[in-house]
């Protein structure tokens, strides 16, 4: 893209002083008294005030008390290019002032929207018959794995076998909130809430090493042991009602969930057996995030579809989509005439305006070859000394995600009474700390920017040190070692 093509047309207004003074108290008030928030429980959070976010420079967030915060997590592992980068903006300001809306639906398109579509499409690496050269686009990962759902079904009906309807995901994967997304989602707490899964979507055991291992088996044995799962799946409900697998190459919201190397190629092998469709949902995983623009490159296997969100504007304004390989894209194009559906907000232009830009930010910074080359090596080096912790069973990497288990016994990786919730303890020193690292369960998981310096790795390291000290010292004080 010529780098003019966005140059300014209204010069942007003065930035406004970032530090704004904030009544917390006032606010959280309101919060309480207007706002139901994401995956909180209202009861608890009235009696403490939600914490509130100000303002965020580089790869720290500052609250309303004048606390930085080091953001281990990229917001919500999103902001891939950091906080504070001028140029989005003035990509958003700029397209706001030129075109800020207009639909994709009619026969129409807007110049950021083909664009991006084109720049996508460049940037996902071909794999034998499975090329990319197609983007269907929404506003969020969830919705974009509600039009996999229908893509999918619509692809099988197009082929003359509508019988095949069923997807499967994986216990503890995570695709998004509404009822497809949750459905493909493998959240028991998720399920448990509106009669999910809808019907047509099951699920296997996640590749989860430490908890699903046999005693004496390799890790690369589990591998394949764990993939073999999926093909016992297809055999119980018969392979000619599957329509289609899904995973995160790592699982993300689950815990930082990295497979081993042999999984994916097996995985590939069976969904290539059967015929079957093969979505990877990369909302978290591409963009830089394990080091390649999408990760199925990382773990070289072919999907059909790819999710993607997140990390695609940094998180700076939402946008979410599809690449659509060519199997799929062919026959939906060549046979399909009208695919009956779409989003008002698909092809967006501010969203893709921004998009543009920060993926122009991205390559200029070669952001993702130095998670591949530099930083990620650098945090898998210093991370994984994480190892020598006595309260750390297993501290592990994969490009610039990473998780540690917290055990009771580093020996027999004997785990913590889950009523103890130690992970949520370490998680409270941690946000006391000014380190935003989040708890699954007893895993402490990170996804921090993608600009981070050796220099801020070692600061995250230190902080991460001190808040495992903080945390042993509490699970001794209590007799939760005994
Ligand atoms: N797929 C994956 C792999 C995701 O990680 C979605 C789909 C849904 O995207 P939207 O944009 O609809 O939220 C996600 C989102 C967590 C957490 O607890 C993770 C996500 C969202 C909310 C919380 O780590 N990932």
């Amino acid at each position: 893209m010529s780098k003019n093509a966005f140059a300014p047309v209204i010069a942007p207004p003065a930035i406004v002083s970032k530090a704004q003074a904030v009544d917390t108290k006032a606010i959280q008030a309101l919060d309480s008294a207007h706002y139901i928030h994401s995956f909180t429980d209202h009861g608890d959070l009235a009696t403490r005030g939600s914490r509130v976010m100000t303002h965020a420079d580089g790869i720290y967030v500052w609250d309303s008390e004048g606390k930085k915060v080091l953001d281990g997590m990229s917001g919500l592992w999103c902001v891939n290019a950091g906080y504070g980068r001028k140029e989005l903006a003035d990509a958003a300001y700029q397209q706001m002032m030129t075109l800020p809306y207009y639909n994709s639906f009619f026969q129409t398109t807007n110049v950021p929207a083909t664009k991006l579509a084109a720049k996508l499409a460049s940037l996902a690496p071909d794999v034998g018959d499975r090329s990319f050269n197609h983007v269907f686009y929404s506003s969020s990962g969830s919705e974009s794995n509600d039009t996999n759902v229908r893509m999918v079904r619509r692809y099988w009906d197009l082929m003359g076998q509508p019988q095949r309807k069923v997807i499967i995901g994986r216990h503890n994967g995570y695709h998004g909130s509404t009822m497809a997304g949750a459905s493909l989602g493998g959240m028991s707490g998720m399920h448990a809430q509106g009669d999910l899964p809808i019907p047509n979507i099951t699920h296997i055991e996640q590749p989860y090493y430490l908890e699903n291992v046999l005693p004496g088996e390799s890790e690369a044995d589990f591998g394949v042991r764990a993939a073999g799962w999926l093909e016992a799946k297809i055999l119980e409900i018969g392979a000619d009602k599957v329509a289609a697998f899904i995973g995160e190459p790592v699982q993300g919201a689950g815990g930082v969930i990295i497979p081993p190397a042999t999984y994916w190629p097996e995985i590939q092998r069976i969904v290539d057996k059967y015929g079957i469709l093969l979505i990877s949902d990369e909302v978290i995983c591409a963009f830089g995030r394990l080091g390649h623009w999408f990760a199925y490159e990382k773990f070289g296997y072919k999907p059909d579809l790819v999710t993607f969100a997140k990390g695609v504007t940094s998180g700076y304004i939402p946008l979410g989509g599809v690449m659509v390989g060519n199997r799929v894209a062919s026959v939906l194009i060549e046979k399909g005439g009208e695919f009956n559906h779409g989003y008002t907000y698909s092809g967006h232009p501010v969203a893709c305006a921004v998009a543009l830009a920060n993926l122009e930010l991205m390559e200029r910074e070669n952001l993702v070859g130095r998670v591949k080359d530099d930083i990620g090596p650098y945090l898998a080096k210093r991370f994984t000394e994480l190892n020598n912790h006595p309260l750390v069973g297993r501290a592990e990497t994969c490009g610039f995600t990473a998780g540690l288990l917290l055990v009771k016994n580093k020996k027999t990786m004997e785990r913590f009474n889950g009523d103890l919730s130690v992970g949520m303890v370490c998680r409270g020193h941690c946000f006391s700390n000014g380190l935003i690292m989040r708890a699954v369960g007893d895993r402490m998981i990170i996804a921090p920017p993608l600009i981070m310096t050796h220099a801020q790795i070692d600061e995250l390291i230190d902080l991460i040190v001190k808040c495992l000290d903080l945390t042993y010292a509490d699970v001794q004080k209590n007799g939760w070692l005994a």
